[in-house]
């Protein structure tokens, strides 16, 4: 990370790079826990974390919403007169913040970086311009990109579907733009690639043919796989899952329902799941939750680190700012030996409301503290306090014995219809739910 500004002007003056000063600072651009060569156990916070911001939020999203437009005016959107001259700019000004933040990977969709275009040549040669100046800009600064992606949402082309649209001319579209944002991706070093099924769902149950639908979507995942590993990928495909929103159902649900889906079309081998706070908890599930049964099965690739409103559940994609959260979102990966190659993505915005150029490094600032300091606090809960023991504790009776032996599938339901008798009325164990409440809010508040 050399040079903090890199373009042809500077986009956030007055902004150096990030400073960390620890927990008497009370310099809002400051880190106060998160301290990139800090060791946590036997790697640095910077190799636990593996930071990544998102170029859609932060340089395409002006703060609009259904009710009305914008409320930032973008500096890399005033200078030039033309999209590709536009996307140049923009460029400049997210490598300005990327380095200045500190965060070592970067995520974005084709079209954030690069203008689109209906004509798939123009598209292309759009793609491929802006790819050549982003890979100068990660040489230039050691940036590396944690994943690509293909828009396949937001033109009206996809509004009943990609990879599950019912009319074969739109999938063959959009296996276009995948194609193209795999070679982007590779060309760039991703270290992963991600699938975030948006419109694959659907509106109406009534117009839908859901078995179809999915098998067409496996049929275009395999086809995608098989490309990018033709082209020389050897990183990660990982799926997002989300509920719903924008359709009122999405085939990608929750992380069991990939899992099914990607294990029921032998996919399981090469896809991995990247998981999102906020779509865990449109699904009913909490953050945490989603990134358990996704590691359960070994398929916790990456995350989107963001959070909902409690008030609202929708998908407000707001900063991560809640500790509890991010302790137990580090436990799951602590418990399975960290995120590499995948890593934590702010796929978050700022509010409607936050208007100045320094609101965007505050709330990164403070996604990656709030991060931070899970982390050490997960790391002490599993390493220091008595929690892993006193888990362990109550499944002990599975360890050793007939326990044991029911575990490893040696006993009929008979025998253990005649254990049950034996052993009399088993004695009550209290789950201890408040004990493990209190440990966290102790080590929380060491
Ligand atoms: C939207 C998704 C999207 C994916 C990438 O809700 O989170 O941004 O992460 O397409
Ligand atoms: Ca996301
Ligand atoms: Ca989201």
């Amino acid at each position: 990370m050399s040079t903090p500004f890199i373009g042809k002007r500077e986009y956030f003056p007055g902004i150096g790079a990030i400073p960390y000063e620890g927990i008497g600072s009370d310099n809002p651009l400051a880190f106060k826990h998160y301290d990139a060569n800090k060791k946590v156990g036997d790697k640095t916070m910077a190799e636990h974390l593996r930071f990544a911001a998102c170029y859609w939020h932060s340089f395409c999203n002006a703060g609009h919403d259904p009710f009305g437009p914008g409320t930032r005016v973008y500096p890399w959107d005033k200078h030039a007169s033309t999209a590709l001259g536009r996307a140049e700019d923009k460029i400049d000004a997210a490598f300005e913040f990327f380095t200045k933040l500190g965060v070592p990977y970067y995520c974005f969709h084709d079209i954030d970086m690069s203008p689109d275009a209906d004509d798939i040549g123009e598209y292309e040669k759009n793609l491929k311009h802006m790819v050549a100046l982003a890979k100068e800009r990660q040489q230039s600064t050691g940036m590396k990109l944690l994943w690509g992606t293909a828009n396949l949402f937001s033109h009206p082309r996809y509004m009943n579907g990609a990879g599950t649209n019912p009319d074969f001319a739109v999938v063959a579209r959009a296996a276009a733009q995948i194609k193209a944002a795999l070679e982007a991706t590779v060309e760039l070093g991703g270290e992963n690639y991600v699938f975030w099924g948006g419109r694959e769902g659907y509106a109406s149950l009534h117009n839908t043919d859901t078995k179809r639908e999915l098998n067409n979507f496996a049929k275009f995942l395999t086809a995608a796989r098989d490309y990018g590993r033709s082209i020389g990928f050897q990183g990660k495909y990982l799926i997002e899952p989300k509920p719903m929103e924008p359709m009122n159902h999405q085939y990608d649900f929750d992380s069991s329902t990939v899992v099914g889906f990607l294990k029921q079309n032998g996919l399981d081998k090469d896809f991995s799941l990247n998981i999102e706070a906020n779509h865990a908890t449109l699904s009913g599930h909490t953050f945490e939750h989603d990134l358990q049964i996704a590691s359960n099965h070994g398929m916790l690739g990456s995350i989107d680190a963001n959070r909902g409103n409690a008030q609202n559940g929708w998908d407000t994609d707001q900063f991560p700012s809640d500790l509890y959260d991010t302790v137990g979102a580090m436990m799951v990966v602590l418990r399975q030996g960290g995120l590499a190659p995948g890593g934590l993505n702010f796929d978050a915005k700022v509010r409607r409301e936050s208007t100045d150029a320094d609101d965007l490094f505050i709330a990164h600032v403070g996604g990656m503290d709030s991060f931070a300091r899970g982390l050490e606090v997960a790391h002490s809960l599993l390493n220091v306090s008595p929690w892993e023991k006193w888990r362990a504790e109550r499944y002990a009776s599975f360890d050793a014995g007939k326990g044991k032996d029911f575990a490893e599938g040696k006993l009929d339901l008979a025998s253990l219809r005649d254990l049950a008798v034996a052993q009399g009325e088993p004695t009550q164990r209290s789950g201890k739910q408040e004990r493990y409440e209190n440990l966290i809010n102790q080590y929380l508040m060491r």
